[in-house]
């Protein structure tokens, strides 16, 4: 068998974002474009001769070229063993689990989430460790200045290997082995969640609906949802995976997941609904016209973690992402548990878990998830709610309305301003930067300010600082007004405005959010002048 050297030269911009490297399919069609990137992976990780890589994508369109590409280049490079899901086919969280399970040395998780899928649409390729989670920056920073000077990598040149059945092969001397993509993530569900409880849960009435979105989860929630818990034929819908998700933009909310939206928002509503993502590891929930924000769910969670097998031994804290609000630290607060603050990005935290530091995490964008593995799980999310649900008895309404009796409730939205001009969208940032001296002790929406910065993070693990991810606007009140710039888009640059305040009064916990907001909105924008700068008079998606 023959190893290639093949020479090749650096591309601009592979430097991988919040969430791995996305770009247009058509970048990635490039010749050489996602060679480069993995040798440069590859060349960046450390000794892995003799050791185990795990693939698998969400199944998007070139998720199987993409992979045979890979294992030709593992073998060339000297892996042992690839392990591959089924038909190219593992989530997020399952291949973070697999990685685990089976002490891989890394995996590479081809995915751009959310983002439409097809030849004209997104593509993505990350890197996960050994400890099942996405590379931390260091290696991330690594990898790119690796893609800037590359010369050459290597590949076995060899035919295409049929993914579609179970089985293994052998390549240049590395073992190639195509695993069932749900069955090792199901056992771990399992493990977790009183499956007792919630069958009984679903054969009680209890009406569910599960929004797959045409993208990854499918073939998850089928086996977990109907087949392992018995709901009804049905309860999961879109549930088959397609190269271009149908066309749909997978991304469990309000907006684009309005297919689940109006069937819990109409007539006969269940009383549970939920999605997930392109690659399975977000999550949205709803009751019988009712939503949950990410940011509620994950402190719910944290405060119901003791009805859930798996959690029941009690938690050693939770962490949030900085624009995540602060509902979570309350809990922590009340329970005594740790509580810690990251930088957006799940990668953040892989070292508070591995600490054992933190038992939960999660991110307003709707993502939550446990050190059951190193990614969110949108999945796991879900099961968590009927878990709870189960042990409650009580409606998604009312265990949420009684969390902000208690607690109290942190309003809470994001505006996402998509596809502007990169240079206004920085301009949008700098104008309230160039405020932070004059800011403080100003009165805006009714609040007094009392401190602006650009959110910068410590790890308390090993010492890596982290800078600018975010500007902050924060008031005496405990309210906060957020600027941050996606790190995960393909064209243009996307502004995402956070908006938070608390309201401890349970007679004035019964507002919409939007309203509720109404003075935050109006200020942001007064300080930013973001409607001017970015020519839009309304955000593309409010969440
Ligand atoms: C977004 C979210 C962030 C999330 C990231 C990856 O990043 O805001 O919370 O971790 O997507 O999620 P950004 O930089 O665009 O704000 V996923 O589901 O794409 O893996
Ligand atoms: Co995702």
């Amino acid at each position: 068998m023959k190893i290639h050297t093949i020479a090749t030269e650096p591309f601009e911009g592979q430097r991988p974002g919040t969430s791995g490297l996305r770009k247009k399919v058509r970048v990635f069609q490039q010749p050489h474009y996602l060679e480069n990137f993995v040798q440069s992976v590859f060349d960046s990780i450390g000794d892995f001769q003799g050791e185990t890589l795990v693939v698998g994508g969400d199944g998007r369109y070139y998720n199987l070229q993409a992979i045979q590409t890979i294992l030709k280049m593992a073998a060339a490079n000297g892996f042992s063993r690839v392990l591959v899901g089924q038909n190219g086919i593992l989530s997020t969280p399952a291949a973070s689990n697999i990685i685990r399970k089976y002490n891989a040395y890394g995996g590479l998780i081809l995915s751009a989430s959310h983002n439409p899928a097809g030849p004209d649409e997104d593509f993505g390729i990350k890197y996960n460790m050994g400890n099942g989670g996405p590379a931390p920056e260091g290696v991330t920073e690594a990898v790119f200045e690796q893609t800037e000077k590359i010369e050459w990598y290597q590949i076995v040149e060899h035919n295409d290997f049929d993914l579609s059945q179970i089985g293994s092969y052998e390549l240049a001397g590395m073992q190639i082995e195509v695993i069932d993509s749900v069955a090792d993530y199901a056992e771990l569900m399992q493990s977790l969640f009183d499956f007792d409880a919630i069958r009984a849960l679903l054969a009680d009435d209890f009406a569910i609906s599960f929004d797959a979105m045409h993208a990854v989860t499918g073939p998850y929630a089928m086996a977990i949802i109907e087949g392992m818990l018995g709901a009804q034929a049905g309860t999961v819908i879109n549930g088959i995976p397609k190269e271009d998700f149908g066309g749909g933009h997978p991304d469990p909310n309000l907006t684009y997941a309005h297919e689940l939206v109006d069937i819990l928002y109409g007539e006969d509503a269940p009383d549970f609904g939920a999605a997930s993502d392109g690659d399975g590891d977000r999550n949205m929930v709803l009751g019988n016209h009712f939503f949950v924000t990410p940011s509620d769910s994950l402190a719910i969670i944290a405060a119901n973690a003791h009805l859930v097998p798996g959690y029941k031994g009690g938690i050693n804290g939770v962490a949030r992402s900085m624009p995540t609000s602060g509902a979570a630290d309350r809990v922590a607060e009340a329970l005594g548990l740790n509580c810690y603050e990251t930088p957006t990005g799940w990668k953040f935290f892989g070292n508070l878990m591995d600490a054992g530091k933190v038992t939960l995490c999660g991110e307003e964008s709707f993502g939550t998830g446990s050190d059951h593995v190193r990614e969110k799980d949108g999945l796991w999310a879900v099961l968590f709610w009927l878990n709870v649900l189960a042990a409650r008895q009580e409606s998604v309404e009312a265990i949420v309305v009684d969390h902000w009796q208690r607690f109290g409730r942190n309003y809470y939205s994001r505006h996402d301003y998509e596809g502007v001009d990169s240079a206004a969208a920085e301009k949008v940032l700098q104008n309230v930067r160039d405020q932070f001296a004059s800011l403080p002790g100003q009165t805006l929406a009714g609040r007094i300010v009392g401190s602006c910065d650009d959110f910068a993070y410590t790890d308390p693990v090993d010492g890596s600082v982290s800078e600018n991810q975010g500007v902050r606007v924060l008031f005496e009140d405990g309210s906060r007004l957020i600027f941050r710039l996606s790190g995960t888009g393909t064209s243009g640059a996307t502004v995402r405005l956070y908006l938070e305040s608390y309201e401890a009064d349970a007679e004035k916990q019964g507002l919409d959010a939007q309203d509720a907001l109404a003075d935050m909105i109006a200020a942001a924008d007064e300080i930013s002048g973001l409607k001017q700068l970015t020519g839009r008079d309304k955000p593309t998606v409010i969440t």
